[in-house]
Order: C-alpha cells, then sequence, then structure tokens
C-alpha cells in the first residue's frame, strides 16, 4: 500500500488533485495544516489509490476497518465542496464525519452548517469530546421538530379528522392503519368517512376496512352530507374524513375541499407528505395546501427512501409539528406515532 502525501492551499485543490492522481475511490487517510512560517496556510493530506489496498494490509475486523473507511470516504464528498467552514472543521475527524452524514442524508448544507455551529462543532474540543458535540449537534436540529399527538385527548370530547394530500400518498391506507389502532388496541369508538367523490372505488377501497373493523364508514357528496354524515356519528370518539388526492398544482380543487369542510364543522386536517417526493416538491406542496390550514404533517413511505433529510428541509421552512409516519402497505401495523428520538434517529441516520 502506497501512502500519497499532498501539500495545498486549500483542502479543496488538494482533494481535487487526488481524484485527478489517484481516481475517484481514493481514499483519505489524514489531513493536518502544516506548522511553520514556510508552510502558512499549506494544508497537508495523506491519501490512497483505494480501500481494496488498505483492507488488504489492515488488521483487526474487517467489518470495522470497512465502516471507517466509509466515513472517510464520505468526506471526500464534503472536502469537495472547499468553503470557509469545512476548512474549520477539516482537523476534526468528528465535526466531518457529522457534517458527512447529514448532508448524505439529505439534509440542506446550509442547516447541517448551522446545526453544526450550535453544536459547538468550530470550537476547539478535545477528541474525547466528539460524541457531545454530535449529540449537541443533533439535538440542535432536534430544536426545530415539533410533535403533534394526534389523539392525545380522544377521551375528551370527539375528535374529527382529515388526511389530505396528493394522489395516491397513502391518505386511506393511513386513515385504515390509524382506525384499526384506535379501535382495536386504544378500544375507542371510531366512524369514517370519504368525501372521495372523484375516483371509482374509493369509497369501496375505504369501506372494505371498515367492514373488516366493523365500524361505520359514510360517503358525503357536498358539504350538507358531511354535516349530516358527522351528525351521525355523533357519539363516535374520533373521526376520520378520507379525502380525494388532489394534485399541488390543482389549486381550484383544493379551494373545493376548503370550502366542503368548513370551519364550523370543526375539522381538524392534516398533511400526508411522501418522503420519496423531491424536497422541492414537498415544499410547494405544503404551499399550495396551506388554504387548508393543516395542524401536521404525516410523513408517508419512510420505508421506500433511504434518505430522510428533506423532512427536516421542509420543517425549517414550514414550522409544523410531525404527527405521524408511515413505513409500509400492511394495515394496521405499518404506522408510528412520530417521536423525538424516532425522528432523530430518521433524521441523522436515514431510514
Ligand atoms: N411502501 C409503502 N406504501 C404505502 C405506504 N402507505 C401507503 N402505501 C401504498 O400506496 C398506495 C396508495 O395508497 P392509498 O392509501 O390508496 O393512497 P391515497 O392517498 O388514498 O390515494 P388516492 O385516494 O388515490 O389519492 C397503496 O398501494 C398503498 O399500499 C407506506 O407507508 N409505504
Ligand atoms: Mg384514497
Amino acid at each position: 500500500m502506497q501512502i500519497h502525501k499532498y501539500k495545498a492551499e486549500t483542502i479543496g485543490e488538494a482533494t481535487a488533485r487526488i481524484k485527478k492522481e489517484l481516481g475517484p475511490d481514493a481514499i483519505i487517510l489524514s489531513s493536518r495544516k502544516l506548522k511553520g512560517k514556510e508552510n502558512k496556510n499549506l494544508f497537508e493530506i495523506a491519501a490512497i489509490a483505494s480501500s481494496a489496498d488498505y483492507l488488504d494490509e489492515a488488521s483487526g475486523s474487517y467489518d470495522e476497518v470497512r465502516s471507517e473507511l466509509m466515513n472517510i470516504k464520505d468526506m471526500i464528498h464534503i472536502l469537495n465542496s472547499s468553503d470557509e467552514i469545512t476548512e474549520k472543521i477539516a482537523m476534526k475527524p468528528e465535526a466531518m464525519r457529522i457534517y458527512a452524514k447529514m448532508l448524505k442524508n439529505g439534509i440542506n448544507g446550509r442547516y447541517v452548517r448551522e446545526f453544526l455551529n450550535r453544536g459547538g462543532a468550530f470550537r476547539d474540543y478535545s477528541p474525547e469530546q466528539g460524541g457531545k458535540v454530535m449529540e449537541a449537534t443533533v439535538r440542535a436540529m432536534m430544536e426545530n421538530v415539533g410533535i403533534h399527538r394526534l389523539f392525545e385527548e380522544v377521551s375528551g370530547g370527539r375528535k374529527v379528522m382529515a388526511l389530505v394530500g396528493t394522489t395516491g400518498v397513502g391518505k386511506t391506507t393511513t386513515i385504515a392503519k390509524m382506525a384499526a389502532q384506535l379501535s382495536l388496541k386504544s378500544r375507542k369508538k371510531v366512524g369514517l368517512i370519504s368525501i372521495d367523490n372523484y375516483r371509482i372505488g374509493a369509497m369501496e377501497q375505504l369501506k372494505t376496512y371498515a367492514n373488516i373493523l366493523g365500524i361505520p364508514c359514510f360517503p358525503a357528496f357536498n358539504r350538507k352530507y358531511l354535516a349530516a354524515a358527522l351528525e351521525r356519528l355523533k357519539g363516535m370518539d374520533a373521526v376520520l374524513i378520507d379525502t380525494a388526492g388532489q394534485s399541488q398544482y390543482d389549486t381550484r380543487r383544493i379551494e373545493e375541499l376548503k370550502n366542503m369542510m368548513t370551519d364550523d364543522l370543526n375539522i381538524q386536517t392534516h398533511l400526508l407528505l411522501s418522503v420519496s417526493t423531491s424536497g422541492d416538491e414537498m415544499e410547494r406542496i405544503a404551499a399550495n395546501y396551506s388554504p387548508l390550514k393543516f395542524k401536521s404533517f404525516v410523513f408517508t413511505k419512510i420505508d421506500e427512501s433511504g434518505k430522510c433529510g428533506s423532512i427536516i428541509n421542509l420543517l425549517m421552512k414550514r414550522r409544523l409539528p410531525v404527527s405521524y409516519l408511515t413505513t409500509g402497505q400492511n394495515v394496521p401495523d405499518d404506522i408510528e406515532e412520530a417521536t423525538k428520538i424516532r425522528m432523530a434517529k430518521l433524521l441523522f441516520n436515514g431510514n
């Protein structure tokens, strides 16, 4: 294994040379700022051509070494963007690792730097304090994540909730999961209403779940029907309303939905977003659905995306809490109430 050493004024310059000369599989072994007058502003980076070289010769547990190398490999990503911050943390492996991990999970670089800064990653600390910096960085991120317990007060007065979102995001399935959890586990009286008048078979889909659970289910074609259905479900602890999927660009239909669920009906609305949707689209969906005054986000299809950083990118802009996460197609099991711990793991580690 041949170790190559590079000197350059910026880390970015050095990594560019490493990539050019040693190829894309190059691994950075160490980086340090050189001391002495003649070396002012110079960095020295040691690198090898590929991880295979290193693994052949490395002692100790193979898996351990490999995971360490992957961390180092991630660093190449961030070293490529040689900005002021990168230079600041270039000598701090722990901070670099957090930076790389968060970027890799899709969190916007601007936010990662903000969390690192608040977590103290740019201040002086000893290597042993690295773990603390990581914890403080994750805490700084989590200050922006609110949790909304949807059914907390189900016992005191009836709760009426509508799930809204784009087509196929998982509204009907999520309602079935919630209804099953509430009626089977929490022994609550639950009723369902479908105001999906667009898709053929929409009502049948919900009714099938209602029949399995042995709970009432009504269609509502307009506001009058909706008010009547709510009246019939007066004795319930919770009423869940399934709505038709609306394109975020179809503002007319979103308006129609708003006019149907008038304020006097006391319906709380929650917006479903699939984590496999791009960050920009999530933003647009949240913006275009805002007339419905939704109270929380439900993130669906967590199982279909390795990266969940787009969630925090959205929460930084739209400061609303998260209520539920859905993690698969199985009814009723693939649903989780959002908790701070779960969200921290999801945002930091990915799914
Ligand atoms: N992998 C995965 N699939 C899901 C999840 N939630 C729902 N689905 C699937 O997504 C598809 C659409 O789910 P629906 O519940 O019908 O979605 P919808 O929002 O009601 O759709 P429309 O009523 O047509 O707007 C179905 O195949 C579900 O099984 C999830 O958390 N993970
Ligand atoms: Mg549906």
